[in-house]
């Protein structure tokens, strides 16, 4: 793997699975492997488990690390095409890739949809130009459409925690004050399907995603009737994917709130989110703090998830040398 864009560049998931149990198990077994090289991440968002976890990773198996965050010292980047730069970004895009390329060995970036066009975030513009131009390794850290570190490290939270071969794993949308965009829930329901899972998305009518993403998924509009049996509860905001109303808020209604009554409908289920969660909103205190959170594990093993893809695409360049 030279590129960790989407579930599809990672090969065999059975493989990617026994890669991270064992890197799980001892974490500095590769601790020499990066040597010498180094990791830009690079933030147009912000960041708390992304940052941490993917510095973490990359640090365990030997690499230098620089995180810089675009809004807090470097110049503001122009990213639009053929523009008279007249405007507060004294820098281009075009020539700030391939400098990064020249300090890094692997670039990570961070880059969420605007909601300006949807053809421009559902073409990932600004992530593949990083791979077009910056000659590097590209890790996406979330981009427009996806978010790929965080499907990988929820899959291996469910491997760890299911107690049948297929569980049932339910994405539900719930209310939240902004607008969100559909990566954290795209990038799930690509990985969900290609694991194997059974899975139902619930949302309001109006919420449907790309339906890229979630063929193979069962689409369910009734949210208890999508919670009965379940044995994993995703929960995610996101905003309208649909024209004309693209990157708009249709519903805020809290009926959709993940609670203990709801949870009472499943089969015991575990409950997930990619964090930052809004307390209250998308999820009761109650459900939260139970021990059926599996909030915490599954950003534990975001460390895990990045080290897996950093590893592999650090093996590829030593084999190109
Ligand atoms: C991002 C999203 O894509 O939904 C990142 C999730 C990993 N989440 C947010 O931007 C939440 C911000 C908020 O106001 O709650």
């Amino acid at each position: 793997m030279l590129h960790f864009t989407s579930v599809k560049d990672i090969g065999s998931l059975d493989s990617a699975m026994a890669k991270a149990m064992e890197i799980k198990k001892d974490p500095f077994a590769n601790c020499n492997l990066g040597k010498h090289r180094t990791a830009l991440l690079l933030f147009f968002n912000s960041s708390l488990r992304t940052r941490l976890s993917t510095q973490k990773a990359a640090e365990n198996l030997g690499m230098n690390v620089i995180v810089l965050d675009v809004q807090q010292g470097a110049w503001n980047l122009e990213t639009r095409k053929g523009v008279v730069m007249d405007s507060d970004k004294p820098e281009h895009l075009l020539e700030a890739i391939p400098v990064m390329g020249c300090y890094a060995d692997i670039i990570g970036v961070r880059s969420f949809a605007r909601f300006e066009s949807k053809e421009a975030d559902y073409n990932e513009e600004i992530l593949n130009k990083f791979i077009r131009y910056s000659g590097k390794p590209v890790i996406s850290l979330e981009s427009a459409t996806r978010h790929p570190l965080q499907s990988f490290a929820d899959h291996i939270t469910i491997e760890e925690f299911k107690k049948k071969p297929k569980p049932k794993v339910v994405l539900t949308w719930a209310p939240h004050p902004r607008a969100l965009p559909q990566a954290v829930a795209n990038s799930f329901s690509e990985w969900m399907v290609a694991a194997g899972y059974d899975l139902t998305i619930t949302h309001p009518q109006g919420y449907e995603l790309d339906e890229r993403f979630t063929h193979g998924a069962k689409i369910v509009y009734d949210q208890s009737e999508a919670f009965r049996g379940a044995d994993f509860i995703y929960a995610k905001n996101w905003a309208a994917y649909r024209d004309p109303v693209y990157g708009k808020i249709l519903s805020k209604d809290m009926s959709w709130m993940v609670d203990s009554r709801k949870m009472e409908l499943t089969d015991n289920a575990y409950f997930m989110h990619c964090l930052p969660v809004r307390r209250n909103m998308i999820v009761s205190d109650r459900v939260l703090d139970s021990p059926a959170s599996l909030v915490i594990p599954q950003a534990a093993n975001r460390e895990t998830a990045a080290q897996a893809v950093i590893q592999s695409i650090l093996e590829t360049l030593l084999k190109q040398h």
